[in-house]
């Protein structure tokens, strides 16, 4: 942290007519090539008739150049445009071979090479990071069955019961046509007017809601394949699965306040946090948890196990944790992997089977078909980060970019030519699926046991801590308030009525909206009496230490050694990791007159980018920030989000001109005076924040 980086090796230059600079290929610098392999002398002028001539048509290096870079861009995802990736591999901890089939559940401590795409869903490619939205969780697994991928979000449900209903709830969601804003935010009317006529999505709003919908970041969120799948067994029998991705940090989000900020002070957050983490050896890691259940649990649950708006609580069906997910290298090239890499509902495994749960069955043609849109043709199953890592081969050729064409005579089969000209055929150890029995009338309907569309929600709400339906209130009226058709308000409220009285009334109140509207007609009465369910909250999930968070310190010249020393190592010790956040980013020298390099420039290193902060001025540095206007937000900010912060004496200069006089200040505000003091502050902070400031600092 301390360290200068190292300058790059230094690569032979000399300086052009016009003053530009020419860096030339030898020793370890490659030689720099058209697409053909031809070496290029100069890449910095054009061809030119005469030097202040006219560029010729000739030029072939740069109508290559240029051609190429016009070409750079393909469409971005229709949703979950916005998404960041990374290598690792699943490693099985518990056979499943009592259910299962799959061979990637059949050995413990067998690995399988995985590639995970984090994202947002509404926002466009280059929108923030921690908007208020729903976390795409995508896992493909290279298995030696071939790809499986296990396309989830961080959501145990969705907004609608049937694939047919999504293209609208996107138009919805997205920027409204006329106008292409408001860009990454449902927090406006159409989002709103569409939810608001569609009472199945009421469970899912209040999970988006949530703090599930603004991270802290990938690391600290669950996964979720929302569906009911199916588990097939070596003798053919079926097991009723749901899939989990419990992460081994625990759960943590940030505040609605802090979010907003965060956007502006770094769009980037959630994928900077991934790629510190990896970088730094401080791999992301999750366990796969599977719900197991059969028919007989399915006829007895109150909810139809086809319906993705439901989850099944996890005190009813315990998460069995059967292995691990490990993050461990960053794609060399976003573009190639991240941006390339293709997920498809349809890619499963022997072992793995759909069900009919409507949704599922309409993403799995979805899926295909955009992948074919949005990568230029049929063969992007060719490219690296799509195609499997187990042996392939068909006889499907050609098309745009063909890689892998059958080699030899035959391209059909039967053919009667032998091996190897005749190429792959059929097996009957080869892919089937469960021979459910179907049979019924066409028809275009909703199944009546699809048609309770509150009672979960009202389980989701009544799951979470105080803090967490405070927090769900105040979201509910945020967005709500940005909904300029006061029609649309008071239809969200007369839903929010079945949810929960006080939630409905809160945000009625909040919302300045009264009377209170009629409940909304029901299709079926609530189910009384549904437990809560603990797993719902994050709260009651948390991390219990600093592990994986980040501690903000700020410093001035002359800092005191060993208190910061203290610090840093209490904060180490717990694979928590810090910044210091000084008056220029060259650094300070400190009280032993070391040189110490810091991360971010006081206005560049706002509070909101650290889990917890610490204030480590000398006087005379205090008496400098106190006139600057982003040292004073910083506190401010920290105190306002229920931060924990710990101070040296000089601070307090800075605290007063925050506006946190003594009298203003709570246990969370913490002095520090030795080094023993900085290991009871990081142990403090694992408790996240001190939620209870929260009713202090908000008004309305
Ligand atoms: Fe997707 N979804 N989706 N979705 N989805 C896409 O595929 C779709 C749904 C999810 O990182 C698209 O490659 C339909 C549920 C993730 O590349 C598209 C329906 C869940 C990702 C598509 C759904 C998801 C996508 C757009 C309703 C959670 C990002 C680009 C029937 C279980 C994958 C693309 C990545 C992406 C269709 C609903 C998760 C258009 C039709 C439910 C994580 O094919």
């Amino acid at each position: 942290m301390t360290k200068t980086p190292k300058a790059p090796k230094a690569v032979a230059t000399h300086t052009g007519a016009g003053g530009e600079t020419h860096q030339t290929a030898g020793g370890d610098t490659p030689v720099m090539t058209t697409q053909q392999g031809l070496a290029v002398s100069d890449d910095q002028n054009t061809l030119r008739a005469g030097a202040r001539g006219p560029a010729l048509m000739e030029d072939f290096h740069f109508r290559e150049k240029i051609f190429h870079f016009d070409h750079e861009r393909i469409p971005e995802r229709v949703v979950h445009a916005r998404g960041y990736g990374a290598h690792g591999y699943f490693e099985l901890t518990d056979s499943l071979a009592d259910v299962c089939k799959a061979d990637i559940f059949n050995r413990v401590g067998e690995r399988t090479p995985a590639f995970v795409r984090f994202s947002t869903v509404a926002g466009n490619k280059g929108s923030a990071d921690v908007v208020r939205d729903v976390r795409g969780f995508a896992v493909k697994l290279y298995t030696s069955e071939g790809n499986w991928d296990l396309v989830g979000n961080n959501i145990p449900v969705f907004f609608i019961q049937d694939a047919i209903k999504f293209p609208d709830f996107v138009h919805a969601a997205k920027q409204e046509p006329d106008r292409d804003f408001p860009q990454a935010q449902t927090a406006h009317d159409n989002f709103w007017d569409f939810v608001s006529l569609s009472p199945e999505a009421t469970h899912m709003v209040c999970w988006a809601m949530s703090d599930r919908a603004i991270p802290r970041s990938f690391r600290f969120m669950e996964g979720f394949g929302v569906h009911t799948f199916r588990l097939i067994d070596a003798e053919g029998q079926s097991t009723y699965v749901k899939f989990h991705w419990k992460p081994k940090l625990g759960l943590q989000s940030v505040v609605w306040n802090e979010a907003l900020k965060i956007n502006g002070a770094d769009p980037d957050f959630h994928r900077r946090d991934l790629w510190q983490a990896i970088k730094s050896g401080n791999f992301p890691e999750w366990e796969l948890g599977v719900q197991l259940f059969d028919d007989d649990f399915a006829d007895s649950f109150d909810f139809d196990i086809l319906d993705p708006t439901k989850l099944i609580p996890e005190e009813l069906v315990p998460v069995r944790r059967v292995g691990r997910l490990v993050l461990d290298r960053m794609p060399d090239n976003f573009f190639a992997e991240t941006e390339q890499v293709a997920f498809c509902t349809q890619n499963i495994i022997p072992g793995i089977d759909f069900t009919n749960d409507p949704l599922l069955q309409g993403r799995n043609f979805s899926y295909l078909d955009t992948q074919t849109k949005r990568l230029g043709g049929p063969n992007f199953t060719h490219i690296p980060i799509n195609a499997p890592k187990c042996p392939f081969a068909n006889f499907q050729q050609d098309g745009h970019m063909a890689m892998h064409n059958p080699k030899g005579r035959a391209n059909y089969e039967p053919n009667s030519w032998s091996q190897p000209a005749g190429g792959p055929r059929e097996t009957p150890a080869g892919y089937t699926s469960f021979p459910e029995e179907e049979s019924g009338p066409k028809l275009r309907q909703r199944s009546e046991t699809f048609a309770d569309h509150y009672s979960q929600a009202r389980q989701f709400y009544i799951s979470q801590t105080p803090v967490e339906q405070t927090h769900m209130r105040d979201a509910f009226v945020f967005e709500l308030s940005k909904v300029e058709t006061p029609a649309i308000r008071a239809r969200m409220v007369s839903y929010l009525l079945h949810v929960d009285q006080a939630l409905a009334e809160g945000v009625a109140s909040g919302l300045g909206l009264s009377p209170l509207p009629e409940p909304a007609r029901a299709a079926r009465p609530v189910v009384e009496g549904l437990e809560p369910s603990p797993a719902l909250s994050i709260l009651k999930n948390g991390p219990d230490s600093f592990a994986g968070r980040k501690l903000g310190i700020v410093v001035t010249n002359g800092v005191n050694a060993d208190l910061l020393s203290a610090l840093i190592a209490a904060t180490e010790a717990v694979d928590g990791t810090v910044e210091l956040i000084a008056p220029t980013v060259a650094g300070i020298t400190d009280s032993d007159g070391n040189e110490i390099v810091a991360q971010q420039k006081i206005n560049g290193g706002p509070s909101v980018l650290y889990d917890a902060v610490a204030l480590l001025p000398t006087v005379e540095g205090a008496n400098l920030l106190r006139h600057e206007a982003t040292m004073r937000d910083f506190i401010a900010d920290a105190f306002a989000h229920a931060k924990f912060i710990a101070h040296n004496d000089a601070a307090e200069i800075l605290l007063a001109a925050a506006g946190l006089h003594p009298r203003a200040r709570d246990a969370g505000v913490i002095a520090l005076e030795s080094g023993d003091d900085a290991t009871t502050f990081i142990q403090t902070c694992a408790a996240l924040r001190l939620w209870s400031r929260e009713n202090q600092v908000h008004a309305v």
